[in-house]
């Protein structure tokens, strides 16, 4: 009998390694359970009727699924049992939920759903969530962290049932859930980096969007593309995942082309705090980076509002690379 090592047990491990304390389990465990009870609801939501819309918009003005908001509030009770959490901010709040501002320690960042448009397809989406700390050392003072400050940050894939966490310094991990539900990790799997060798490389990007992408990145993508496979599932959970074990490079860019201006997208579509700064915090801990239209490294963007925007290229750093060298220049 073949039995694996749980994801509890290995950040165990990791926790006491490294000397450090159990409050960050505490919310290791609060982010699983939620992770848990998504899957479950969005395996039977056909049949309690979720996976619809809900008939409402959110802050950003997007339609909401009521699946979105079962997962929110399924995250929110999580993170508030734990009392490990300052506060929350997520993609389908308005403001940043305070939830325990004396006693907490952590900051959390997530979309409860990424990839909207999969779940009435039952498709991927994902859990998308980052963790920052509190300062110890002096008064906290609540502000939005960059992403270089980030501790951790994960991608439930659902219904998929694989769950992979990048820790600070430390490397990319995968686990996968078992007969059980628990999340366990391969024998003998190793820090997941992204391959180096370009055989394997892939292009995901909206294809139907290329047309409003600025002259310079059509330019490159009408260069580059022939090379490389293209794949896109419309959730960049989904989409980026599959980019981690392949390499290559996932790209929303800025939308400044549109045949209808008030369609255009100058910022980029995804959020910085809990899609792009995920993606973006996995893919270093994995050897590869993320830069904004500007060429700016996505980790060490200031955030300003909990909800703003970003492009985003993200993936092997060669690729990654030369789209900055023709967005600077
Ligand atoms: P969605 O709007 O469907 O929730 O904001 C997130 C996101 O999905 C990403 O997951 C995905 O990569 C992208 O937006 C999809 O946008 P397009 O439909 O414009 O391709």
């Amino acid at each position: 009998m073949k039995l694996e090592q749980s994801f509890m047990d290995f950040m165990l491990h990791h926790q006491e390694r490294h000397n450090r304390s159990y409050k960050f389990l505490v919310l290791m465990e609060a982010l699983q359970a939620a992770a848990k009870y998504i899957q479950y609801f969005y395996q039977t939501g056909s049949m309690k009727n979720i996976m619809c819309e809900a008939g409402i918009t959110n802050v950003q003005g997007e339609s909401v699924m009521k699946m979105d908001d079962v997962a929110d509030s399924i995250v929110l009770h999580y993170l508030e049992r734990s009392n490990q959490v300052i506060c929350a901010v997520t993609e389908e709040e308005a403001d940043p939920v305070m939830l325990n501002e004396e006693g907490g320690r952590y900051f959390v960042y997530y979309d409860p759903l990424d990839g909207s448009s999969n779940i009435k397809h039952n498709l991927p989406v994902g859990f998308m969530f980052a963790v920052a700390k509190r300062n110890l050392e002096g008064p906290e003072d609540n502000h939005l962290r960059k992403g270089s400050e980030l501790r951790a940050a994960g991608i439930y894939l659902i219904p998929n049932g694989v769950f992979t966490i990048a820790l600070a310094d430390t490397g990319v991990f995968r686990f996968h859930m078992d007969e059980t539900m628990t999340y366990v990790i391969p024998e003998n799997a190793e820090r997941l980096m992204m391959p180096e060798n370009p055989k394997g490389w892939e292009l995901s990007f909206n294809s139907s969007n290329r047309g409003t992408f600025a002259p310079r990145i059509r330019e490159w993508i009408e260069e580059n593309e022939p090379e490389y496979a293209f794949r896109y599932m419309g959730s960049l959970a989904g989409d980026f995942h599959r980019l981690l074990s392949n390499g290559g490079m996932f790209l929303y860019p800025a939308i400044v082309n549109h045949p209808d201006p008030s369609k255009n997208r100058p910022k980029g579509k995804l959020r910085l705090l809990y899609e792009a700064n995920v993606a973006a915090f996995i893919a270093r801990e994995a050897g590869g980076m993320a830069i904004d239209e500007d060429g700016n490294d996505i980790l060490e963007i200031i955030p300003e509002t909990p909800h703003q925007r970003t492009a985003l290229y993200v993936g092997s750093r060669p690729l990654v690379e030369s789209v900055r060298e023709i967005l600077i220049s």
